[in-house]
């Protein structure tokens, strides 16, 4: 029975790491953002990952404001609560609260079920870079990061790579300081995110939400981030419609 167990969680975890080792998108971080793409996607039928470098994916949600479990989300994104069989209660005119344990476990699972395949503990390390093209990422468990430990990485190919880091934009920080290239921003670079403005923030994540070079799209916080735009705190629409529309782009452009 000892060896069941074991080689069944060996078999069936390398079974599913063979089959992401070229995915149509690679999506790093398990934020709301990169979740909600992640569900699109694979719903779509498109072969999809997620890397997540902490235990739970999830993100910035599961806390709230300052711990305190709930998140509000507005009338704009009230479909994707509905889509992802969220329970919400009616605040003022046109919020919503919600549970954010509740929120965050939905989004897991429905990702999971839809079929996107999501690898946590495992931290984003670089990126691929083939004829001018983000190709894929470099990923290595978490651990090896943390300890700073001199061990080679792995590579999976993929057709689009989302950064869906949240705050620290990773993925474009990183194309960005080793390639020596322009991204798609008013300036060229990676402008970086500005003080609390909620209204701001939540209309522009979804303008941001774009391919910002090729291969690489931009997802929820990471998108206000690389084009220098606000945060919002702890109100969660633009990050789910960000989710959608990005899953949109990519779907379209593999389509082609
Ligand atoms: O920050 P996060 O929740 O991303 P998001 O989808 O949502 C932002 C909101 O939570 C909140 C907000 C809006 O109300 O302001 O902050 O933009 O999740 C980002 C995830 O990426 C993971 C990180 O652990 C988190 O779960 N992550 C960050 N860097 C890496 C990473 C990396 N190098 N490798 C793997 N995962």
């Amino acid at each position: 029975m000892e060896q069941i167990v074991s080689s069944g969680i060996i078999d069936s975890y390398f079974g599913k790491l063979k089959e992401s080792l070229s995915v149509d998108t690679a999506i790093v971080g398990g934020g709301p953002s990169g979740l909600v793409a992640s569900y699109f996607l694979a719903r779509r039928g498109f072969n999809v990952a997620l890397y997540e470098r902490k235990l739970a994916p999830g993100g910035g949600m599961w806390g709230g404001a300052m711990m305190f479990n709930e998140i509000i989300v507005q009338d704009e994104a009230r479909h994707l609560l509905e889509e992802f069989n969220i329970e919400y209660r009616k605040y003022k005119e046109s919020y919503y609260t919600i549970d954010s344990v509740h929120a965050s476990s939905s989004l897991i699972y429905h990702a999971t079920k839809a079929g996107a395949k999501i690898f946590n503990c495992i931290s984003f390390e670089d990126v691929v870079f083939y004829n001018d093209r983000v190709s894929g990422i470099v990923i290595n468990w978490a651990p090896v990061h943390r300890e700073h430990l001199h061990v080679d990485p792995l590579v999976i190919m993929a057709k689009a790579v989302i950064d869906g880091t949240g705050h620290d934009c990773e993925v474009a920080r990183t194309v960005e300081r080793k390639n020596n290239v322009m991204l798609n921003t008013k300036t060229g670079k990676v402008v970086g995110e500005r003080s609390l403005s909620v209204e701001e923030a939540e209309r522009t994540t979804i303008e941001n939400t774009k391919e910002i070079f090729p291969g690489l799209f931009v997802s929820g916080m990471a998108a206000n981030g690389v084009s220098g735009s606000f945060r919002m705190g702890p109100i969660f629409g633009s990050m789910l419609l960000s989710g959608e529309k990005v899953a949109g782009l990519i779907a379209e452009q593999l389509n082609k």
